[in-house]
């Protein structure tokens, strides 16, 4: 194997296994990992870090290290960490049940950031010194360049930065992922220059990741797949919250704000994505692109079917049925997809000059609009706000969508005020339910109101809001964004007790 992969023979010398490779990482190290939403993470390397964790948690040591990535991982990777409590701060998303217990528990720090500000941030030296760079590759070639995997996310900023370098060269991976990545680092102000990004399928770099190869101290060869993230069908309200979208966007075309083609598609991970996604391609779209974060089985099955033609995104990925396809035909998959660093890929430059149609998830949002993705009842972490931030502010159309109600109905998703803020109203322009589409361009914040209540909350829970406003508008000092500051958050203590809002 390591004949066919990995083609530099001073790297072949420095192959060895991952508990050997593991060895490299010290107590108190900053590692800059690769991987994004389960694809493109290292396999095997975590996993004999977590071994070496727990002996020396045994023995009375302390080892604990800085867990940076793209985004959200794998059992494998998170999981096995935080099942050891290895990871004294994350950043800069996750999902993984483990690591967010510990979050929630206090026993790891997390710093929640925009995706596209991570590298800057590192570059800067906000988070401190990174030692390590563990990166997942699919081949590394005579000159040493990389083969990046099936993401990108913060790949070239851990190689640059990092002190020492261990690549886990997957042939588990398919070697013809070669030729669909593009490499473009961007430098620091002063020296900054325009994105020259200006259709959503634009190359502007290169397919190879690069790396002093004095820095490489461990060349592992593994053969798992990616993380399997499976889909259901989407269900009634993924289905009611797609046909709002589908048809708010058939208006927009119909009034010329929108081209026919739509705008470049950037779409939120989970079901209701991939409902709408599922929408899309049943619609009467053609020609349809994306300037997206994470490319899933929704947008697969439209470049199957011809109307998505080019999709741009830092992560792949696919339920096992879709990845079997991709890999069957990842010869023309190949140039319709190109995966960026989560820089290039959420950069609010690109969005706001390409006018993405932004569609993501959130846990609630308040009557004038104000959203919060990432925390349960104002203190809970789920998972983070992930490259939501990025695209709201600099969409076209920012949409945030959920199911109007949470908890078998106990909990009301439109609330007087979020316990959280996320996306401030300013940043939010469209609000979908079940129960219809609040567009909510050019309203000031209590004509908002009114149509957030009467489009989206759920019909048990209107009255109470529209009581809410009512007094708040009667009663508050200003009338401009009228609230009852003693009640606002009624709603959630009700649901801290375990009542219904
Ligand atoms: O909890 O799993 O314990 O039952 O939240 O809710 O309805 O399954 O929604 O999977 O679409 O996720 C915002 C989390 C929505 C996601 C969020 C509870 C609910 C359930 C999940 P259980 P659903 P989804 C690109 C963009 C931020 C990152 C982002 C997200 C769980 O969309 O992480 O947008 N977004 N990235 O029961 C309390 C409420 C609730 C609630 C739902 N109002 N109060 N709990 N839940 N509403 C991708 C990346 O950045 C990588």
């Amino acid at each position: 194997m390591s004949e066919s992969r990995i083609h530099n023979a001073a790297l072949r010398g420095k192959i060895m296994s991952a508990d050997e490779a593991a060895a490299f990482i010290n107590p108190g190290d900053n590692i800059g990992v690769s991987g994004f939403t389960g694809s493109g993470h290292p396999k095997e390397v975590p996993q004999a870090l977590a071994r070496r964790i727990e002996a020396a948690t045994a023995r009375g040591e302390t080892f604990r290290v800085g867990l940076w990535t793209g985004a959200s991982t794998a059992p494998e990777l998170d999981g096995a960490l935080s099942k050891v409590n290895g990871v004294s701060l994350r950043l800069p998303y996750q999902s993984d049940p483990d690591c967010r217990n510990r979050i929630n528990a206090g026993e790891a720090f997390y710093t929640d950031v925009h995706l596209s500000h991570v590298a800057q941030n590192a570059a800067w030296g906000h988070y401190g010194k990174l030692d390590v760079a563990l990166i997942e590759v699919v081949a590394i070639l005579e000159d040493g360049r990389l083969v990046p995997s099936t993401s990108i996310g913060n790949n070239p900023t851990w190689l640059q930065l990092a002190d020492r370098v261990i690549l886990e060269v997957n042939t588990g991976l398919n070697a013809q992922l070669e030729g669909m990545h593009d490499i473009y680092e961007v430098a620091l102000p002063p020296n900054r220059q325009p994105i020259p990004i200006v259709r959503a399928d634009d190359r502007i770099g290169t397919p190879y990741l690069t790396v002093d190869p004095k820095k490489i101290v461990a060349v592992v060869e593994t053969n798992t797949p990616d993380r399997d993230t499976k889909f259901s069908a989407p269900d009634e309200n993924s289905r009611l919250i797609a046909g709002h979208i589908l048809d708010f966007l058939a208006h927009e075309v119909k009034l010329g704000r929108i081209p026919a083609n739509l705008l470049p598609l950037q779409s939120g991970v989970g079901n209701v994505a991939n409902a709408v996604m599922a929408g899309l391609n049943d619609g009467p779209y053609e020609n349809l692109t994306a300037y997206t974060e994470v490319l899933q089985d929704g947008m697969l099955d439209m470049i199957r079917s011809g109307k998505l033609v080019s999709a741009s995104a830092t992560a792949i990925s696919l339920s096992k049925e879709a990845l079997t396809d991709f890999n069957a035909n990842l010869s023309e998959y190949r140039k319709r997809i190109i995966l960026r660093p989560q820089e290039i890929s959420n950069h609010p430059e690109v969005a706001r000059r390409l006018g993405v149609i932004s569609m993501n998830g959130m846990l609630e949002a308040d009557i004038y609009g104000n959203v919060n993705s990432t925390h349960v009842l104002g203190s809970r972490m789920m998972n983070g706000l992930g490259g939501s931030g990025d695209f709201a502010r600099n969409a076209y159309l920012s949409i945030f969508m959920t199911p109007s109600l949470a908890k078998n109905g106990a909990l009301s998703c439109i609330v007087p005020m979020v316990s959280h803020v996320d996306h401030t109203e300013h940043d939010v322009q469209v609000l979908v339910t079940e129960h219809g589409l609040a567009d909510l361009r050019g309203l000031a914040p209590t004509q908002r109101a009114k149509r957030v209540i009467e489009k989206c909350a759920d019909p048990k829970f209107r009255p109470a809001l529209h009581d809410y406003l009512a007094r708040a508008t009667s009663a508050a000092n200003g009338k401009q964004t009228p609230h009852l500051l003693g009640e606002a958050f009624d709603w959630h203590l009700r649901a801290l007790r375990g009542e219904s809002m």
